[in-house]
């Protein structure tokens, strides 16, 4: 278990999440949906809470990858229901209803969603949105909107594709049916499945080797991975090859080779 420490005063004090740092260097940026009655359905509230959290995280210059989770029985059960029960097409139209959920997959810095329990809905959206899953064991991921009348809204039918292949895809958001961690992780939703007491401080773990990297190279490897949705391979191939290049202009390029001809470990500064 690493240090917590809240960033300021204002950082711990949330109504539906908890924003701390961790990590024996507090460089992790932990985020914990907290509405444990609604199963962290995900109300306007709350995403709001999660994008007011990670301006923040983004600004401080300590924190290298930022970790989001749940509880052990929900990452989140979806959007709030009761929240869009009565919405009108005027409403959510003209309004762009819960656009500002993807500040979480803006976000610059790394987000590694650790999930346990349900991630359904806006809830495995929302896990989808961060650049790594980790998941523990009785993790379960499902699409059922279409039980509801409506269709996944915050990515579902666009990043579940990508992860896991159209057959796959298709069936959840047609089926409403869920997959549990093991099935997630095989058709790569998922990169590790661990036991669920372990989850959380294994996921720390591996953000403070995100974190002990270089940022500025952190968040060229993001970008550089994240164009391959947008770009052709020919284009993703001469954005990487670019990125590449710039990072011969940049301090830590020359630390990091230079520490390992010398055989020590490499200090970067983020520069
Ligand atoms: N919204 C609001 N409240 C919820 C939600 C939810 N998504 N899920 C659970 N709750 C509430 C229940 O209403 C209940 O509250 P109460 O005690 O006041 O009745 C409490 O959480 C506990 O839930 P259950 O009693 O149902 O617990 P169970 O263990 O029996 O069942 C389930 C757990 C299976 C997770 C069940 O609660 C369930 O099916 N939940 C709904 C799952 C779902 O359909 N999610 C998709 C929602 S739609 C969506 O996410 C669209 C995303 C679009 C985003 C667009 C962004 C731009």
């Amino acid at each position: 278990m690493g240090f917590i420490v809240h960033l300021n005063p204002n950082l711990g004090d949330h109504e539906h999440i908890k924003a701390e740092k961790r990590g024996q260097k507090n460089n992790v940026g932990f985020i914990q949906l907290n509405r444990p009655k609604a199963l962290n359905a995900l109300c306007d509230g709350l995403m709001k809470e999660v994008s007011q959290v990670l301006d923040e995280f983004e600004k401080d210059k300590e924190i290298g990858c930022i970790v989001l989770t749940g509880s052990d029985r929900a990452f989140a059960a979806g959007a709030d229901i009761k929240e869009m029960q009565n919405q009108t097409f005027s409403k959510v139209y003209g309004g762009n209803f819960l656009n500002h959920w993807n500040r979480v997959a803006e976000c610059k810095k790394p987000v590694i969603a650790a999930v346990n329990g349900f991630a359904l809905g806006g809830g495995c959206e929302l896990a989808m949105m961060c650049d790594i899953i980790y998941a523990g064991e009785k993790a379960q991921f499902g699409q059922p909107e279409i039980s509801l009348g409506t269709i996944p809204g915050a990515g579902g039918t666009q990043r579940l594709i990508r992860a896991v292949g159209k057959s796959k895809a298709m069936e959840l958001i047609l089926t409403a049916d869920r997959i549990n961690a093991q099935d997630a992780q095989s058709s790569g939703l998922v990169s590790k499945v661990f036991p669920v007491d372990q989850l959380v401080t294994e996921t720390i773990k591996q953000a403070e080797k995100i974190a002990s990297f270089s940022k500025l190279t952190v968040a060229m490897c993001k970008e550089a991975v994240n164009a391959a949705n947008e770009m052709s391979l020919r284009e993703g191939l001469h954005f990487e090859k670019r990125v590449f290049h710039a990072t011969f202009a940049t301090d830590d390029r020359k630390e990091g080779m230079s520490a390992f001809v010398e055989k020590r470990p490499a200090k970067f500064t983020d520069s």
